[in-house]
């Protein structure tokens, strides 16, 4: 087929690439995406059309719609994601690795024509504010309608993208199909992809700098700007050009004098990041005037600017939260987010017209659940997915930062790594140091809340929360982490949470929410004076006199005590445990780990009690 340009596109290798795409994909049109509000709502029509949107009750959720996946197709397919560099070693023992020659020819073969009956949309899309200094470009090439409206919500898509590009630009080209041609006459049906686990394919080129992704229409398989683009491949271009790609949120915290700092935080799944990044202070703070405000909650791009300081962008312009657990108490700014202009995924739906998820709130007499059925409260199953999602503009969210667009960034003071530990992990510490720090974040670790990954309570290490998202040798990530902060004149100070320490009985030990705040204050004001915490053996640690207690007053010192105590004996076993992943990633492990951990070790290794001495 030839190909109509639209006078715009005058990007000779983006032209030369769509329509040699066209020609394997073999679509029976083309549709170039001009990023409109027009196009936008009419797609979104279309949508309800095909039976993939039902539009939700406009007095309730304005311009709303949900989606309801196939079941075979509900969350990202870590076993399915590959990285294709050219040398097996280059991708590491943590990446799913395949010869990028025979990859190639696989996807060729699965590319050839898988198109036909549909339309393939051609989605220009800037990751970071258009034309910024840390922002980058793709494309991606789909057939998924769904893909484009999402698409349009978490980056900045639309005709003024090929501006910037120009006529030379550099953009990463993304292809993707659902991969389920229509023969002439063939019904489409709601949600097309490949059922099969083994017929998906999501595929990163580090060296081309290319994705292809195939079979699947969810999430992180198929809007590509998110964790293929903006960290797999991104953190390879990060790592050649001496920056940050990283899972991280950012947020920035203003104190009552109104000196405003920033820091950026890596959690792994299921420690809720995206609550942390839109924090809402408890009453004593705010009315003293603290505010915390939110640039993002998944990921941050950071450089070292010329003044020696580090420079963030968020560079997503919405958010693809998990709505499973997201109320008005946990997180109330993510609920005013998503009042209206939001896609939702794989929630209930209410006999209002309203969406419904567990622990939302009180449960709808009845619903019709995330694949389609009749459900009443005593049904016994899921209304919704545990990974039911919801696309929203981040501008939309009420806490949203003034600079969150700031193409320049925002400047990093402090961060923050947390992982889901219910012993072991301290409420709060601070890294002696940078290479301390890198060690810690190294050795995070998330226990299994669901048995997706492993056993359940089982400890999974997840390096800087990347062990999925870095898209070359973990080790050589590490290392440039600790590359990285040589640059740095003054690195920011790294801190160490955990909001899910446990008693004996299973009880939380800390309240977490809002009463985070308390901890932020106190890393805060770290990062902003330098002032040092006491000395212990991990890290420098706050006594309890050292946190903001109003409102918490039934907080004892002796409660705060449990939730900080480091204990020697299951300290010595963690740092065993670490083991495991250093000999995984033996050959190109940074010497500074093992040197941290003999450091450790040795400030572990407590004499005797004075009282035994025999004198
Ligand atoms: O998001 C969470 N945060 C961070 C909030 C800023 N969650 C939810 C995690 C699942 C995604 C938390 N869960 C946090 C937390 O700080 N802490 C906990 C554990 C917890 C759960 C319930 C209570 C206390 C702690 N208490 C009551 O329900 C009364
Ligand atoms: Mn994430």
């Amino acid at each position: 087929m030839t190909l109509q340009f639209p006078s715009y596109v005058k990007h000779a290798r983006l032209r030369n690439w769509v329509q040699e795409m066209a020609e394997l994909c073999k679509p029976d049109a083309v549709h170039w995406c001009d990023g409109s509000q027009e196009e936008y709502d009419q797609m979104c029509e279309a949508l309800v059309q095909n039976g993939t949107f039902i539009r939700l009750n406009p007095q309730l959720r304005p311009n709303s719609f949900l989606a309801r996946s196939d079941p075979s197709d509900v969350a990202r397919m870590e076993d399915r994601t590959f990285i294709c560099s050219l040398s097996k070693n280059e991708a590491g023992p943590t990446n799913n690795w395949m010869n990028p020659r025979e990859m190639h020819k696989t996807l060729n073969k699965l590319f050839d024509g898988c198109m036909r009956g549909r339309t393939m949309y051609v989605i220009p899309f800037s990751m970071g504010p258009l034309g910024g200094s840390l922002s980058y470009i793709g494309v991606q090439l789909t057939d998924s309608l769904y893909v484009v409206v999402n698409m349009r919500i978490m980056t900045r898509m639309g005709r003024a993208v090929y501006d910037v590009l120009n006529g030379e630009g550099q953009f990463v080209p993304c292809m993707h199909s659902v991969g389920m041609p229509l023969e002439a006459g063939q019904k489409d049906i709601p949600w097309p992809c490949q059922k099969e686990a083994a017929n998906k394919y999501i595929v990163h080129f580090p060296e081309e700098r290319a994705i292809w992704s195939y079979g699947s229409g969810y999430g992180g398989n198929a809007l590509l700007g998110k964790k293929c683009f903006a960290l797999r491949i991104a953190s390879n271009i990060a790592h050649d050009e001496g920056w940050l790609a990283e899972h991280m949120l950012i947020m920035g915290v203003k104190n009552p004098q109104g000196e405003k700092t920033y820091l950026a935080a890596a959690f792994p799944s299921a420690c809720g990041k995206t609550n942390f990044a839109m924090i809402v202070p408890p009453k004593a703070f705010r009315d003293e005037g603290w505010e915390v405000t939110t640039v993002g909650d998944d990921i941050a791009w950071i450089k070292l600017g010329k003044d020696g300081q580090l420079y963030a962008i968020n560079p997503e312009a919405g958010f693809f939260g998990v709505a499973p657990g997201t109320n008005t108490k946990t997180n109330p700014n993510a609920m005013k987010t998503i009042e209206k202009n939001t896609i939702f995924t794989n929630v209930a739906l209410t006999p209002e017209g309203d969406v419904w998820w567990e622990g939302m709130g009180p449960a709808p007499a009845k619903a019709i659940d995330w694949q389609g059925q009749e459900w009443t409260p005593d049904s016994g199953k899921k209304a919704a997915h545990p990974n039911a999602r919801f696309t929203a503009p981040a501008s939309q969210c009420p806490s949203i930062d003034p600079e969150w667009e700031n193409p320049n960034g925002v400047p990093i003071k402090a961060f923050v790594f947390g992982g889901r530990r219910s012993t072991v992990a301290p409420l709060v510490f601070q890294a002696f140091n940078w290479v301390y720090g890198v060690y810690y974040a190294s050795t995070m670790g998330s226990e299994m809340t669901a048995a997706a990954f492993g056993k359940l309570g089982e400890v999974r290490r997840d390096p800087f929360a990347m062990l999925p998202f870095a898209g070359y040798h973990m080790a050589a990530y590490i290392n440039h982490w600790l590359q990285f902060g040589r640059f740095i004149p003054e690195p920011p100070r790294i801190f160490l949470v955990n909001w899910f320490r446990k008693d004996a009985d299973g009880n939380f030990l800390w309240p977490g929410f809002s009463e985070n705040m308390r901890v932020l204050k106190w890393i805060v004001e770290r990062a902003r004076t330098r002032a040092a915490g006491l000395e212990m053996s991990l890290g420098r640690v706050p006594q309890y006199k050292d946190l903001d207690w109003r409102g918490l007053e039934n907080f004892t010192e002796a409660d705060f005590n449990k939730v900080m105590s480091i204990d020697n004996e299951m300290w010595k076993n963690e740092i065993l445990s670490h083991e495991e992943l250093f000999i995984k990633l033996y050959d190109r492990l940074p010497k500074e780990l093992v040197s941290v951990r003999e450091l450790l070790l040795s400030s572990l290794w407590r004499q005797p009690e004075w009282q035994d001495r025999d004198e």
